[in-house]
């Protein structure tokens, strides 16, 4: 075989966006994680890092790995967005810091504690509805329906017609992969869903004591424009619903394929907490997105030219037996510390707490009532540009 000259990353044939890789894309990873630290993917001309020490690298270095390109496969600087790019995830500081800090503030500890009790009984009632020793799809009775119920309510946008919100989530995750089939039927709904999203983003329709009044509330104090707080209520609706049902069914899924851990969470509810983040180490929701090179780089012994886009692969950083041991092996007791599910550096899931107070209500409200978890027929795998989840997930519950 011939070696690969000093400098020049091993090149691999793997398509990250095809049907075969996304529907089980864990020996896709091994082989990237093995091919070496940074691999060229030749069929979309851009590199990937599947390493967890590469990963980290990468998203440690804002200045040099660059978010205002875009996160998806297409440079903005090259091609137009589909829509006015984000004021968080598709900037860098200065700006991002200042924006950063304005959503930060409303997704705080303390601005979420008020929060706690209402997911609490959300979830209780929607885990009470569910049938006993029936079968279901957990998809939309519940890992849809608790964050359109409860995120949606937090952030205090309408109740008709929130199931848009699901569709515009769809929209923004599939947009950072390349402009396949899936983008296109993504944006098939474009036409009823923007307008009413962007409605949503307006001061006078949302409610007035919710996450979204707080960023106008800062827009009066000057720390953005009225224009800015519109896009950052935009970012609450883009990131807040899709990521959030896709870790519920996820959690489902791994519980209902690993009925020991499970009989764990039930002997001790307390462990909801630690067993959602194994959740996000093992599948995580959100598996990857680009940053683009600002300068010629040397990565791991590498080299990376300026204005290259490089493909950030979450879910393998998650499972790298550099890293973990016995990886995948779904433990509820594992110290999940250092996983990136809600990435890593400047860019690190603003919304983790308010996600992880949400999935854990639910954990726990299904602990207290149910003894077993069981598939009830084959689970459907969405087949998603960045998502990783299901489209149907039938279960039966049984106390
Ligand atoms: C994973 C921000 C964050 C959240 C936006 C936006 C969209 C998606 C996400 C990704 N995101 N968790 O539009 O600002």
């Amino acid at each position: 075989m011939l070696e690969a000259p000093r400098g020049a990353p091993a090149t691999s044939d793997i398509d990250p966006f095809s049907d075969a890789y996304l529907g089980d894309p864990y020996p896709f990873h091994q082989q990237l994680r093995d091919a070496g630290p940074v691999v060229w993917l030749a069929q979309w001309q851009v590199f990937a890092v599947a390493r967890a020490a590469p990963v980290k690298a990468v998203l440690g270095d804002w200045e040099t790995f660059c978010s205002g390109a875009g996160v998806g496969l297409a440079n903005f600087k090259v091609e137009t967005p589909w829509r006015t790019p984000s004021l968080l995830l598709e900037t860098d500081p200065p700006d991002h810091t200042r924006n950063r800090a304005v959503i930060g503030r409303a997704l705080s500890p303390a601005s979420l504690r008020g929060l706690k009790s209402s997911f609490e009984s959300a979830a209780e009632e929607l885990v009470a509805a569910l049938p006993d020793g029936a079968d279901f799809d957990a998809v939309p009775l519940l890992a849809e329906a608790f964050p359109l119920k409860v995120f949606a309510d937090a952030v205090g946008v309408p109740a008709e017609g929130r199931r848009h919100l699901l569709a515009y989530g769809n929209m923004v995750f599939n947009a950072m992969g390349p402009r396949n089939e899936r983008f296109e039927r993504a944006m098939a709904h474009a036409a009823q869903v923007v307008p009413w999203i962007e409605r949503a983003c307006q001061r006078d329709v949302l409610t007035p004591s919710g996450l979204g009044a707080q960023i106008y509330a800062a827009a009066d104090e000057g720390a953005v424009s009225a224009r800015e707080a519109a896009l950052i209520v935009r970012s609450f609706l883009s990131a807040g619903v899709d990521t959030t049902a896709a870790g519920i069914a996820n959690a489902l899924y791994c519980f209902a394929r690993n009925p020991d851990q499970w009989a764990r969470v039930r002997a001790d509810p307390a462990l909801a907490r630690a067993a959602f983040e194994e959740v996000l180490r093992f599948e995580s929701p959100f598996q990857a997105f680009f940053r683009t090179t600002t300068r010629e780089v040397e990565l791991e012994g590498t080299v990376l030219p300026a204005e290259a886009k490089v493909l950030v692969l979450i879910g393998a950083a998650n499972r790298d037996p550099r890293q973990w041991e016995d990886p995948d092996r779904f433990d509820v007791k594992r110290k999940t510390l250092g996983h990136v599910g809600f990435g890593f550096g400047i860019h690190g899931c603003v919304g983790q707490m308010i996600a992880r107070m949400e999935v854990e209500a639910v954990l726990a409200a299904l602990a207290r009532r149910f003894e077993r978890i069981a598939l009830a027929g084959p689970p459907t795998a969405l087949i998603h540009n960045t998502l990783r989840s299901f489209v149907r997930l039938p279960l039966r519950l049984g106390s």
